[in-house]
């Protein structure tokens, strides 16, 4: 027989769970190790830095067009490989992802809040470093 005050249990932890699952696709939640409400440019530089080794599948140490596929439009791309080499190094990708950074700060409080991350390179962050 059902432990029926088990199953209510189940049922209280699901919902309990439910909404942060729903909630892991917002970057803030995701890399604001220090639960500060907001990231900081460490926080995302630190990311930047998981991503490309995640990425980085062969470990030569940059990341071609394919390999970065959807998270960078082509004009970012251009824009992030001075050398026009056609690969990002680790360092051009994370200064990427400080450039959009910066970009996405308004009031350039050093922070970036939910607000700041649905500017155009809010998103343009997210989804460079998304999961
Ligand atoms: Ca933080
Ligand atoms: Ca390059
Ligand atoms: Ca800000």
């Amino acid at each position: 027989m059902f432990d029926r005050r088990k199953l209510l249990g189940l049922a209280l932890g699901a919902a309990l769970i439910l909404p942060q699952a729903a909630k892991a696709g917002d970057l803030l939640d995701e890399l604001d190790k220090d639960h500060s409400g907001s990231l900081s440019l460490d926080e995302v530089k630190t990311a930047a830095a998981k991503i490309f080794d995640g990425l980085d599948k062969d470990h030569g140490g940059s990341l071609d067009r394919k390999e970065l596929g959807k998270r960078i439009s082509d004009a970012d791309f251009k824009a992030a490989d001075p050398d026009g080499s056609g690969n990002l190094s680790k360092a051009e990708f994370v200064a990427l992802a400080e450039k959009l950074f910066h970009a996405a700060d308004a009031g350039h409080d050093g922070q970036l809040s939910h607000d700041d991350l649905k500017t155009p390179a809010g998103k343009a962050l997210s989804e460079l470093l998304e999961d």
